[in-house]
């Protein structure tokens, strides 16, 4: 019998999981914890043995578009996966989103529930985006004191019944763009009986078979540029299911997120409730992009830890020249730089949800809003970057069995790439980075959390790493200052600014949280994270010229 190579195995997704582990024993009251924790350990099981096969064997499946039905009559009918089908319901009863709005676990509702995000992401066939755009869209509406919308919609959003729950859509990105929405082209009109019908085409509708959907428009008469936009509110189908004035072009071919139905539209007089003013649509709906950019964080995060759980449990069946790959130097070496990316995305974005949780209650300073603010974007962008090169790099760690189909490994990476591409690209972020230290406390908030971090850790072990800490942080005020009045130097270098920040935020809470696991656990493991993720480097500051990246951009010499 020939040899065959046994494939990657899940272990129980919350309990294999040392970093969430550790992460809510030093964060949660004892008495949450123990609250929550069988639950997560029942839905770190179901991820592991029950979801993750099932998709594994469902890998080739793709969401259909039927446009007619066999007498010719519209329909416009989607089908989905055997998962999706079901995920909604799976995502209400596991409270993926109402967990995060349970008024009894006040500021640690939101490490609850996007500890639940974290563990179903890489295990939901992208059903996450729906989620983090449900989670969003009750998000804008609360913000939006809309109270109609709020009773309406925010009680189905946030439901626990499968039968009471709704997923929302987010529909921004037209035709003439996703990042700049200034030329959107969608315009509502008011009908014979005062309602609102929107007329338009909307190019990336992420998650088409959502109960109701945000989405920007421009009230006739209102001037040219994002500011004519306002925010809508739309329920897209009947009681019976069919769209309300809604024609689906074509579902879009993807590089990833394939079981994903991202449909073009076009908007025919759907009826539609305006949400708040008449105007300033992006800053209405903006606290539903913040939303979904810390899930977005969280789930690249996620994926990450998927690619790694894999991969150190291939190297343990794996072979090679004689000895398991896990004992390789080279390949431990390779696993452990995986390791510490994975912990510093980790620290950031429950750092960021943490905060997320505070400034959602009644007592939220400002400071905490601004911090919220700045790093929202910044735990985005950062966690992107490194899950698209992490998940590449787990999947070379199969050699040629990670190329494969049927693996399910290549998804994992077509399906990261679309982190730092979908709710803003990295530059586009790193842009948002430089406006909010424009305009919103500067540094200073930044600063201060450094500083508050750093005084966390004692162990002179750990000396090294909050110097490094320190030293690049009066770097990067020294890099905002000497560009301070160079608008183009300091776009040049928004991203290298935005990545900085990112890493070093993330290294400051490496180092607070592998203090605390070495006293209060015993745990040397944090400890040699934050210390190799500080060898990997924090510092992306760049001294780019802007001429010479014109030159070699447009490759002219003139
Ligand atoms: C797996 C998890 C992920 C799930 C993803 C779901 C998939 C969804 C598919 C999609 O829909 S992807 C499309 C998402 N689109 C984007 O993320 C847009 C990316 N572009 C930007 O973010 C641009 O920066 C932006 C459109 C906001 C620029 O537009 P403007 O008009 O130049 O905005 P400006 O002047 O920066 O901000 C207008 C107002 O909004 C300002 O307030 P004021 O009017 O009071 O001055 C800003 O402060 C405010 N604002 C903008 N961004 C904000 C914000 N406020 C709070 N937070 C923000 N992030």
């Amino acid at each position: 019998m020939a040899f065959t190579q046994s494939p990657p195995a899940l272990a129980n997704q919350y309990l294999d999981d040392r970093l969430l582990r550790s992460l809510l024993r030093r964060v949660l009251p004892p008495s949450m914890l123990h609250e929550i924790e069988s639950d997560l350990t029942e839905f770190g099981e179901r991820v592991a043995s029950e979801f993750y096969p099932a998709q594994l064997a469902d890998y080739a499946f793709n969401p259909e578009l039927v446009h007619f039905d066999a007498f010719g009559n519209r329909i416009d009918r989607i089908t989905l996966s055997a998962f999706w089908q079901k995920a909604g319901s799976i995502a209400a009863q596991s409270g993926l989103i109402a967990a995060g709005y349970d008024p009894k676990f006040q500021q640690h509702a939101r490490l609850h529930q996007f500890a639940l995000a974290y563990l179903f992401h890489p295990s939901s066939e992208l059903f996450s985006c729906p989620l983090a755009m449900t989670d969003g869209a009750a998000r804008c509406l609360l913000a939006s004191g809309n109270q109609t919308l709020i009773e309406r919609a925010v009680p189905r959003l946030t439901s626990r019944d499968p039968a009471q729950f709704w997923l929302s859509g987010q529909w921004m990105t037209e035709t003439s763009g996703g990042s700049d929405v200034s030329g959107s082209e969608t315009t509502a009109k008011q009908d014979e009986r005062g309602r609102w019908r929107l007329y338009g085409r909307k190019w990336f509708a992420s998650a088409i078979t959502a109960d109701i959907a945000l989405t920007l428009a421009r009230p006739e008469g209102n001037p040219q540029g994002a500011d004519g936009l306002a925010l809508f509110y739309v329920e897209p189908r009947k009681a019976d299911g069919r769209f309300r004035n809604i024609e689906i072009d074509r579902l879009k071919d993807k590089l990833g997120t394939r079981k994903l139905p991202t449909a073009e539209i076009r908007l025919l007089g759907t009826p539609a409730e305006l949400v708040g003013e008449s105007q300033h649509g992006v800053r209405a709906i903006a606290p539903m992009l913040n939303v979904t950019r810390l899930w977005n964080a969280v789930c690249a995060t996620g994926f990450l830890r998927r690619a790694l759980a894999l991969a150190r449990d291939y190297a343990t069946r794996r072979v090679v020249f004689g000895i398991p790959l896990i004992d390789q130097p080279l390949h431990q070496n390779t696993l452990a730089d995986l390791q510490a990316e994975l912990e510093g995305c980790f620290h950031l974005t429950f750092y960021v949800a943490e905060l997320l949780g505070k400034s959602e209650q009644a007592e939220a300073d400002e400071s905490s809003g601004q911090l919220l603010r700045l790093l929202t974007p910044v735990a985005k962008l950062t966690t992107a970057k490194v899950a698209v090169a992490g998940v590449s790099e787990a999947i070379e760690c199969f050699g040629g069995a990670g190329y494969v189909e049927d693996s399910g490994l290549p998804t994992l990476l077509r399906d990261a790439q679309v982190l730092p591409i979908w709710e803003g690209t990295t530059n586009v972020l790193a842009l948002d980075v430089l406006k909010v230290l424009r305009q919103n406390g500067g540094l200073q908030p930044f600063l201060t959390a450094i500083r508050g971090l750093t005084a966390q850790v004692s162990l002179a072990e750990l000396e090294p790493v909050v110097k490094q800490v320190r030293e690049t942080t009066t770097a990067v005020a020294e890099w905002i200052q000497k560009r301070s009045s160079t608008k183009q130097e300091l776009q040049a270098g928004a991203r290298g600014l935005a990545l900085t920040l990112g890493r070093t935020l993330a290294l400051a809470l490496l180092a607070r949280h592998a203090d605390w696991s070495f006293r209060a656990e015993h745990d040397p493991r944090p400890m040699n994270a934050a210390r190799r993720y500080a060898r990997i480097g924090v510092n992306r500051l760049s001294e780019s010229s802007p001429s010479e990246a014109r030159m070699l951009s447009s490759d002219i010499y003139a």
